[in-house]
């Protein structure tokens, strides 16, 4: 038997973990494996650290069994997207099981199911669970389709390719609700996230020859516009649509006065060891960071540009 299938099998009370500021891979690729606990008929609990979770999360299933506070009595962990342990958002005291796709995970469980070169968290669960002979129902279809088009960015990223399109063909038979998916995750906006974009684009700077796409939000416009903190990413990403753009920036000061930091590239620089290098994490072509120390965005900005600088060769 696999050696994650017998951990589960043993436990008494597992609990599953999706990061700190949950994004649909992180929250799908927990909802199928709740499922599948469920169908084990097994004591399962969902954690996430973040109180609030975006409304387009919504179509995912269970979403609404997820609890804030970590529960008392779990023997073993499982955390599903996880690149570090500090993105777990709580200190894990059991046996930690870690599934997860990012090139910097840190390997940080007891067991360690990580695959780099996998899309999404939820493919490496569609694996697992084919290859250990589990029935993958409605639920499970869905949560795991939310993931792949999550982190395939709506199936327009580079390392899309025909499996990840047979994967799918084979999730929509199985009755993964992928249009109400689509509709929800894809194509749903809140007035203040509309407002935030327009500001943030209209205050976008174009840096080193047009080749970065830098965006300063200050804590007061977060405020103002009263989005959310994942509502500033879609400017982010579309600041790559531009023809010379290769990497962006963007800097969001937080109510504490630290800098969150999302970088974005279009896969000819590798935004991961930049964020390695200030102590966060991601893929190649997405990554992030927190700066804690007390810097304005204009210092950060100058900081972070000129390790960028140095990394993009013309
Ligand atoms: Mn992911």
């Amino acid at each position: 038997m696999n050696e994650i299938v017998e951990k589960i099998e043993s436990a008494g009370h597992v609990v599953l973990i999706s990061h700190v500021h949950p994004d649909g891979d992180s929250l799908g690729s927990a909802s199928a494996m709740y499922s599948y606990l469920l169908q084990k008929h097994k004591k399962v609990s969902w954690f996430c650290a973040t109180k609030v979770i975006h409304q387009r999360f919504s179509c995912i299933p269970w979403i609404e069994d997820i609890k804030t506070s970590y529960p008392l009595g779990a023997d073993l962990a499982i955390s599903l997207d996880c690149a570090s342990k500090e993105r777990l958002g709580v200190e894990v005291r059991c046996t930690l099981i870690n599934i997860d796709h990012h090139p910097t995970n840190t390997s940080f469980g007891l067991f360690n199911l990580v695959q780099s070169t996998a899309l999404s968290t939820t493919e490496i669960l569609y694996r697992f669970f084919k290859e250990n002979g589990v029935k993958i129902n409605k639920k499970m279809a869905t949560a795991l389709y939310v993931g792949l088009l999550e982190d395939s960015d709506g199936f327009l990223s580079q390392s899309v390719d025909g499996t990840t399109f047979a994967t799918v063909q084979e999730l929509i038979s199985l009755g993964a609700e992928f249009k109400l998916c689509n509709k929800k995750i894809m194509r749903s906006a809140s007035l203040a996230a509309l407002r935030l974009k327009a500001a943030m684009l209209k205050n976008m700077e174009l840096e080193h020859s047009a080749t970065v796409a830098f965006f300063g939000v200050s804590y007061e416009d977060m405020k103002q516009s009263g989005a959310v903190p994942e509502d500033a990413e879609g400017a982010l990403e579309e600041s790559l649509f531009l023809p010379h753009v290769r990497v962006a920036l963007l800097l969001r000061q937080r109510s504490d006065l630290s800098i969150k930091c999302s970088l974005r590239s279009d896969g000819n620089l590798d935004c991961a060891p930049i964020a390695l290098n200030f102590g966060g994490g991601g893929h190649v072509t997405r990554a992030g960071f927190v700066l804690k120390e007390n810097i304005s965005l204009q210092e950060a900005k100058e900081k972070i540009l000129n390790l960028i600088k140095k990394e993009i060769v013309f």
